[in-house]
C-alpha cells in the first residue's frame, strides 16, 4: 500500500469510488471510509455503484452515518476520462458493471479472477474491504474521525460475521485500532435491526424447501431478493447443526443469483461455484463465501428439474473433490 502514490494519481481528476453492485455494508463503509480519507488529503470524490441499496442493514447506514452514495442511473455525466477507483470489487467481476469512466484503481480483498492493468493496486486477502481501508488512516496518520470509524468498524463486523468469517490477524489489528475512536453504541443499534418484515417471506421459502444431502444444504427462492437478503439466508441455512456447506439461490431476471457459504476446511466457496456454475454463468469468491448467477439464456440447459439439476452440479463437484483429496 503506497497512500501517497493514490493521492498523486487521483489529484485534479474527477473520482469516482465505485463499489460493487448492489453494496453491502462492507462495500459501502469502505468506500464512504476512502471518500472521507482522500477529501483529507484534497481529493473530492462521489461514491457510486450499480443496482440498488436494498437490504435493512445498509439502507440504515447510509442514513446514520450520513453516505452519500450515487446509483449509476442517477449519473448523467460520467466521462471516459474520469478516474474510477473500484472498491471492495475489481474490474471485469460480475458483480462490477462496466461504467464509462477509467478503472485507474483497485481497493480490494477478493481474490482476483480476472488481472487487469490498473495504475494504483492494493489487493490483500483479509476478512473486510474496510480493514484495509482502516489502514489507510493509520499508516498515513490522517486524521481519523468517530463516524468514519464506527461505518469502518461496522464494515469488518459485518463482513467477516462478527469475526467467524474469513478474518485474518491485519482485520483484529485493524479493530482494534477503530475501536478506540468509534462508537459501539451506533454498533450495537445497528446491529440489532436487520430483518424487514418482507424478509420473513423469502426465510419461510427457503426453510419449506431446503434440502440436505450429506453435510450440503440447498435452498432456492422463487422470488428475486436482494443480494444481502440470500446471503443472509445462506448464513442462516449454514447455521443448521448438520450443514457445512450452503447453497442458496433466488430468482433474478429469468435466471438465478447464488450464495454460497462453506465452513469445512476442505472446500473452497469459490472455487466449487466457479465449478459448478461454469456452463450456466458464473461463480467465485473467498474459502467461506462465494456468489453466483446463472444467465437467463443458459436456464434451458437445467431442463424441467432445475433445483434437482443445480443440487447435482454442486455434489458432483463436491465428490470429485472429495475423491481428488482421498487420492492424495
Ligand atoms: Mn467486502
Amino acid at each position: 500500500m503506497d497512500w501517497l502514490k493514490l493521492i498523486e494519481l487521483l489529484k485534479g481528476h474527477k473520482v469516482y469510488l465505485q463499489t460493487h453492485n448492489f453494496p453491502d455494508p462492507d462495500a459501502l463503509a469502505s468506500a464512504y471510509g476512502m471518500q472521507v480519507f482522500l477529501q483529507c488529503h484534497g481529493v473530492e470524490s462521489t461514491i457510486c455503484y450499480a443496482g440498488e441499496v436494498e437490504a435493512n442493514s445498509t439502507k440504515k447506514m447510509l442514513e446514520v452515518f450520513h453516505i452519500e452514495a450515487i446509483e449509476i442511473d442517477d449519473i448523467h455525466d460520467m466521462k471516459p476520462d474520469d478516474y474510477i477507483v473500484t472498491i471492495d470489487g475489481q474490474k471485469y467481476n460480475s458483480n462490477l458493471t462496466d461504467f464509462p469512466g477509467n478503472e485507474v484503481a483497485c481497493i480490494d480483498h477478493h481474490p482476483t479472477m480476472k488481472p487487469c492493468a490498473y495504475r494504483y493496486s492494493d489487493l490483500r486477502i483479509c476478512g473486510a474491504c474496510a480493514s484495509m481501508v482502516a489502514n489507510y488512516f493509520k499508516e498515513s496518520e490522517t486524521t481519523l474521525d468517530t463516524n468514519t470509524a464506527t461505518a469502518l468498524l461496522y464494515g469488518i463486523k459485518m463482513d467477516t460475521d462478527s469475526f467467524n468469517r474469513g478474518v485474518t490477524d491485519f482485520d483484529i489489528e485493524m479493530f482494534a485500532f477503530l475501536h478506540k475512536i468509534a462508537d459501539n453504541h451506533t454498533i450495537s443499534a445497528l446491529s440489532h435491526n436487520n430483518y424487514e418484515i418482507q424478509d420473513l417471506y423469502a426465510y419461510g421459502e427457503a426453510i419449506r424447501n431446503i434440502k440436505i444431502y450429506d453435510n450440503v444444504g440447498f435452498a432456492s427462492i422463487s422470488f428475486d431478493c436482494p443480494d444481502a437478503l440470500v446471503a443472509m439466508i445462506s448464513d442462516f441455512i449454514l447455521g443448521l447443526d448438520i450443514v457445512q456447506f450452503a447453497v442458496v439461490y433466488a430468482a433474478r431476471n429469468g435466471g438465478y443469483k447464488f450464495s454460497v457459504r462453506n465452513e469445512t476446511k476442505h472446500y473452497h466457496a469459490g472455487t466449487v461455484t466457479a465449478r459448478a456454475l461454469k456452463d450456466l454463468g458464473d461463480g467465485g469468491g473467498h474459502f467461506a463465501m462465494a456468489g453466483g448467477i446463472v444467465l437467463p439464456e443458459k436456464m434451458y440447459l437445467l431442463g424441467d428439474h432445475p433445483h434437482f439439476e443445480i443440487q447435482q452440479l454442486f455434489m458432483n463437484v463436491l465428490y470429485s473433490i472429495d475423491e481428488e483429496i482421498s487420492e492424495e
